[in-house]
């Protein structure tokens, strides 16, 4: 059976819709902190868990006869840089404890998500290389650079069958995103189809790695699919789809909704994504467990704006 932690978040619930889908309901246990997406809370089993509790995870992996574990809870960018011992201990515990299980041999099989966050200021922005300097410079980052580096550890010296890929920045319409500093390319459909107009908290060229809810599931699924012996690399595989700025996400919808307008106001956010990569080369994962993207700028413009109007007729 499989235990999806953090399952009320962004990617953490519709991975839970996916696995339920491909699964069978009863085969995929839900579980977050709190009741915080009655959707996921009320469409299968939901545990209450809190992630930094050792002994809470271990009692419901023994309860549900749990073999493969999806850990997508985590503080991102922006909250971390605002409580940044919390999202070490949030992100850290959370990662040891599934680790140490996984290393007793009650967790057969372990998915853990790093992200383009690893990447720091002093890395090549373009078509950033799998292997490369790393100095990431929020504490996300620094948690997710030393989480690549224990699964690696525990992999190697104790096989561990753990697998993780660099999320770029995730663009979806069912769950909203959390703290994160690449939220605005999500806020920006909700914001268009509400009130025609977005002030956007980063600047208009700011360039990031991004890519649509459905790829990411894909390609989480495939990685975990994948036989072992095509997981060459431990610490966490290099993965993109699109980049774009504002800009030109804009543009994009502005062929939908020509009279939206975006006014661009930045914050402390701006300093986050200036750190981090343009584009990312993700070669490796192509190569080792045949990764590849589906949608385009302008097919995530046209999936978000077409669900968020549908969404909100039925809201209505
Ligand atoms: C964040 N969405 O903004 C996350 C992600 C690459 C960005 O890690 O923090």
């Amino acid at each position: 059976k499989i235990l999806i932690i953090g399952a009320c978040g962004q990617i953490g619930s519709e991975l839970t819709h996916t696995l339920r889908s491909i699964h069978g309901k009863d085969n995929v246990i839900a579980s977050d902190i709190s009741y915080n997406n009655l959707d996921i809370v009320n469409s299968g089993i939901f545990e209450i868990l809190d992630a930094q509790d050792y002994t809470s995870v271990k009692v419901c992996i023994d309860k549900h006869k749990i073999n493969t574990v999806y850990l997508m809870a985590a503080m991102l960018s922006a909250t971390g840089e605002k409580y940044p011992m919390k999202a070490w201990d949030l992100n850290m515990d959370s990662l040891f404890h599934v680790l140490n299980l996984a290393k007793e041999g009650f967790i057969k099989k372990l998915f853990w998500p790093s992200s383009i966050a690893v990447f720091g200021p002093t890395t090549p922005k373009e078509n950033t290389p799998q292997y490369t300097i790393m100095e990431p410079s929020t504490v996300y980052g620094m948690t997710k650079q030393v989480g690549e580096r224990w699964c690696e550890y525990y992999h190697n010296q104790y096989g561990v069958d753990v697998r993780s890929i660099r999320y770029p920045g995730i663009i979806s319409w069912k769950t909203l995103p959390g703290g994160g500093t690449t939220d605005y390319a999500v806020e920006i459909y909700h914001k268009a189809i509400a009130d025609n107009t977005y002030e956007c908290f980063l600047s208009e060229n700011t360039q990031l790695p991004m890519m649509f809810m459905d790829d990411a599931i894909k390609a989480t699924i495939d990685i975990m699919d994948a036989k072992p012996e095509d997981i060459k690399i431990r610490s966490s595989y290099n993965l993109s789809a699109v980049s774009f700025t504002p800009k030109e996400i804009t543009e994009s919808i502005q062929k939908h909704l020509p009279e939206f307008t975006v006014t661009y106001k930045p914050d402390f956010r701006q300093k986050i994504a200036d750190s981090w990569p343009k584009s990312i080369d993700d070669s490796r994962a192509r190569e080792d467990w045949s990764w590849k993207h589906r949608f385009s700028l302008n097919d995530i413009t046209s999936e978000m704006l077409t669900n968020l109007k549908k969404k909100e007729k039925q809201s209505v």
